[in-house]
């Protein structure tokens, strides 16, 4: 800690007096950020391989975006869902559109996109499917990370998240993830959702094997059970497609969705599905007060549009392409694995080398900033404005930082 002590910087120092260290953050504090890149106190500048974990997909203060957030703070900011307001159809409307279903809920978080899930799921069950009362099951993934609410991480596996937050929400089944056999294995009368993260972002950016994900989609439509896609850090834009699910051709009958929804600016989630799934919710079984907010709404109507253009989609595709081969061009050379789609790595490092988090730290003294999952595995996550040459970059720290 003395280390720490003398690296922090003093205004890291004074906050940390006062604040609960539930984080331990890299010793740099930011002052102001522009695209890809950040500007510390110190006005160091930082090339930002984190994107705020793939919510800054269209890089720090997006123009369209900032101009959507002025424009709507000199005009209205909350009603409450007790009132409609003049950006709440568009958001709706064009979200829905986007993922091609009926209905958007709007929440903030992404936990509160999924727990409004577990909600609507246990409901169907209920109401559609016929489970009787208090018997619904969901199965989700080992390795799963959805958030930090007591019922989320009721049924993580990691034990940070999870210890000493009981007791836990019942009604939930864990099996390996990519395997359909202990998945169709796990699914009976009772079950009534699959949740999964079509790439698991905080496990490593693992990707499922080649047709789990169909094979989950055809399970999940023979025993009338609905697959939930937590898109939350997977989604819009992050892996060269809308959504990752599009990688392998499937369409959940729910997206959960958020981060990058609303562009670096507010919290904005939502989930998107059908009528005859979010139908089952009447006027005061769920909500949220900020939910669908003025502010948020404009911003992430902002968000849909840059994504209906498919810029960014092919940006994260083209310029993803660059990072995987620049990446595995260093397995050997202090890296032992590389996972990933579109502009998203999980980078294993050699762990006789040094830990994820020393990696980071590295790398922030070469001015990238980058962070760590478990052990010697780091993700990359830059927003998806970042150019070629700042890719290259990048990679160029990465191997100097592996080789140092
Ligand atoms: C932290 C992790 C990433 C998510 C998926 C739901 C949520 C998240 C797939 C909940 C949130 C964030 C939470 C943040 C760090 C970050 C994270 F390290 F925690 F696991 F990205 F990998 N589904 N992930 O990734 O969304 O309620 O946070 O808006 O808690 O430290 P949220």
């Amino acid at each position: 800690m003395i280390e720490d002590m003398l690296r922090t910087p003093a205004a890291m120092q004074d906050a940390e007096r006062h604040t609960a260290h539930n984080y331990h953050p890299l010793p740099v504090v930011i002052s102001s950020a522009e695209g890809a890149w950040v500007t510390d106190v110190d006005g160091r500048r930082y090339l930002d391989c984190l994107a705020g974990y793939s919510a800054l997909n269209f890089g720090h203060r997006h123009p369209t975006l900032i101009a959507a957030a002025h424009a709507q703070l000199d005009r209205l900011t909350l009603t409450s869902r007790a009132f409609v307001h003049d950006q709440f159809a568009d958001f709706c409307r064009e979200l829905a559109a986007l993922c091609g279903k009926d209905l958007v809920l709007p929440m903030n978080t992404g936990a509160e996109a999924v727990e409004t899930g577990v909600k609507v799921a246990r409901k169907w069950g209920y109401q559609v499917k016929g489970v009787p009362a208090g018997q619904a099951n969901i199965v989700v993934a080992e390795g799963n990370f959805h958030g930090r609410t007591t019922t989320i991480v009721s049924f993580s596996t990691d034990s940070d998240a999870r210890a000493d937050f009981g007791p836990y929400t019942p009604g939930f089944r864990i099996v390996p993830y990519g395997d359909l056999a202990a998945l169709a294995e796990a699914i009976d009368e009772h079950t009534v959702a699959v949740l999964l993260e079509p790439i698991q972002g905080e496990q490593g950016v693992v990707v499922p094997p080649a047709g789990y994900l169909p094979g989950v989609r055809q399970l999940c439509t023979d025993s009338d059970v609905l697959f939930i896609a937590d898109e939350i850090q997977s989604g819009l834009g992050r892996t060269g497609t809308t959504f990752a699910c599009e990688q392998e051709g499937v369409v959940p009958d729910m997206y959960l969705l958020g981060k990058a929804l609303g562009g670096g600016i507010v919290p904005v989630s939502a989930v998107a599905a059908d009528a005859d799934v979010l139908g089952v919710l009447k006027p005061g079984q769920h909500g949220s007060t900020f939910g669908g907010n003025p502010l948020a709404c404009a911003v992430a109507t902002e968000v849909v549009r840059l994504l209906a253009t498919g810029e960014f989609q092919r940006r994260s595709a083209d310029l993803g392409e660059r990072l995987h081969a620049g990446l595995h061009a260093l397995i050997g050379k202090g890296l032992v694995a590389v996972r990933g789609r579109g502009l998203w790595a999980g980078l294993d490092i050699e762990p006789a080398l040094m830990s994820g988090r020393v990696a980071c730290e590295r790398l922030m003294e070469r001015g990238v900033l980058a962070k760590d999952t478990h052990g010697s595995t780091i993700r990359l996550a830059p927003p998806l404005v970042i150019t070629a040459e700042e890719i290259d970059h990048a990679v160029a720290q990465l191997a100097a930082v592996l080789t140092d």
